[in-house]
């Protein structure tokens, strides 16, 4: 495959809902989308950086900048063997993994329609859908937060997570438990405690949670290995694995027990399926995040999620929960806490110009 141009675009897409974590409120996403064109065939990728680096360190402006300038100009008209080229390409530039995802997913859109075959059938998918359920927001108070998670038991989703942060923590998950005394119940504090809040870590032990995710420091394996060790729950990581090294080492130390794949934050889905190997070798489960993606990025998620590693329920939920218009034209919808791989090729998803025209704040053609 050769790649002779792309288009970026900066979308601003407004959330249907207020999402607040413990690094702070989202009310719209601000989205990098990057299509490559190659003869004949277009492919997309989804960035998911933020604004600002409150996730991990990366942020449009910084992706932008390096896909413009550094990244497509090294990849752009050259002669490409299969998307496995795009890591050694990139190899000379450090960390950038969300950006450096946006181009490897792209081409393997490209790629996979080129050969006009499902994404999944390239990356070893074997399920037709994927075990779903979903992330929910730090709520005004215990009655709201019940409510909210009713709503989507009822919907069917097979997994409830809440977001968590110091002081909205063991009381509000108490009251669901309480309420749903069998639902599978997780909860993600995106990296807000210390290792000294012995006595939160100590109650939400006695909950029945499925997992606690990235309690600890985004950088900080260490002392998520301690942690692990003093509390029965199994830790599920998220910011602090972007690599199959990472990986291999957190669960070499028994830094956690399960995690959390996001292709866009790790590199793409090439690494992804690395640490798919790593993980069905300890025995430790995956399941697929979220970054509140549009259309395109969630159609990538779910065809990975379609491996068989990811046993557990990702936060892919249905599009329409988060957006009035999607950027796709295909409904990518949940139906009983399962999410139906899409069929076409590639991603198997195609842009909605019409809404496209309506959220994108900006957008350049790049050539080789
Ligand atoms: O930590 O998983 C996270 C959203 C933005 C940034 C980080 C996270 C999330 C979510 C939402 O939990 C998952 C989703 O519904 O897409
Ligand atoms: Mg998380």
């Amino acid at each position: 495959i050769q790649i002779e141009s792309a288009t970026l675009r900066l979308l601003e897409l407004p959330l249907k809902f207020r999402f607040e974590t413990s690094f702070g409120v989202q009310t719209k996403r601000t989205i990098l989308l990057l299509t490559l064109h190659a003869d004949g065939v277009e492919g997309h990728g989804e960035g998911v950086m933020e604004t600002l680096p409150i996730y991990r360190e990366e942020t449009v402006a910084s992706a932008e900048y390096l896909l413009r300038d550094v990244f497509l100009p090294r990849v752009l008209g050259k002669t490409l063997t299969s998307p496995h080229d795009i890591e050694g390409l990139l190899a000379p530039f450090r960390g950038n993994r969300m950006a450096k995802a946006a181009l490897e997913m792209a081409t393997w859109d490209v790629y996979a329609r080129s050969l006009g075959v499902p994404l999944k059938d390239l990356l070893g998918g074997t399920r037709s859908s994927v075990p779903v359920g979903v992330s929910l927001g730090i709520q005004k108070d215990e009655e709201a937060t019940v409510d909210l998670v009713r709503r989507h038991v009822e919907q069917g989703y097979k997994r409830i997570k809440l977001k968590i942060k110091p002081g909205w923590d063991v009381v509000p998950v108490r009251a669901v438990r309480e309420a749903f005394p069998n639902l599978t119940m997780t909860v993600d504090a995106n990296s807000a405690y210390k290792l000294s809040d012995t006595r939160v870590f100590a109650a939400l032990d006695e909950v029945g949670l499925d997992y606690i995710e990235q309690p600890l420091a985004y950088d900080d394996l260490h002392d998520h290995a301690k942690l692990q060790a003093m509390i029965a729950t199994p830790l599920c990581l998220d910011e602090s694995i972007l690599t199959a090294h990472d990986a291999r080492k957190a669960l070499e130390t028994g830094a956690g027990r399960v995690i959390n794949v996001k292709p866009a934050r790790c590199g793409g889905h090439a690494e992804s399926v690395k640490i798919h190997a790593v993980a069905s070798s300890h025995g430790v489960p995956l399941w697929m995040g979220g970054m509140l993606e549009a259309g395109v990025g969630r159609a990538h998620n779910i065809h990975l999620a379609s491996l068989p590693g990811f046993s557990k329920p990702g936060d892919v939920s249905s599009a329409s929960r988060y957006w009035e218009e999607d950027i796709v034209n295909e409904a990518l919808e949940a139906q009983g806490g399962e999410m139906p791989v899409p069929s076409g090729a590639g991603i198997g998803v195609t842009l909605n110009e019409d809404v496209l025209s309506r959220v994108t704040v900006r957008h350049e053609e790049v050539r080789a």
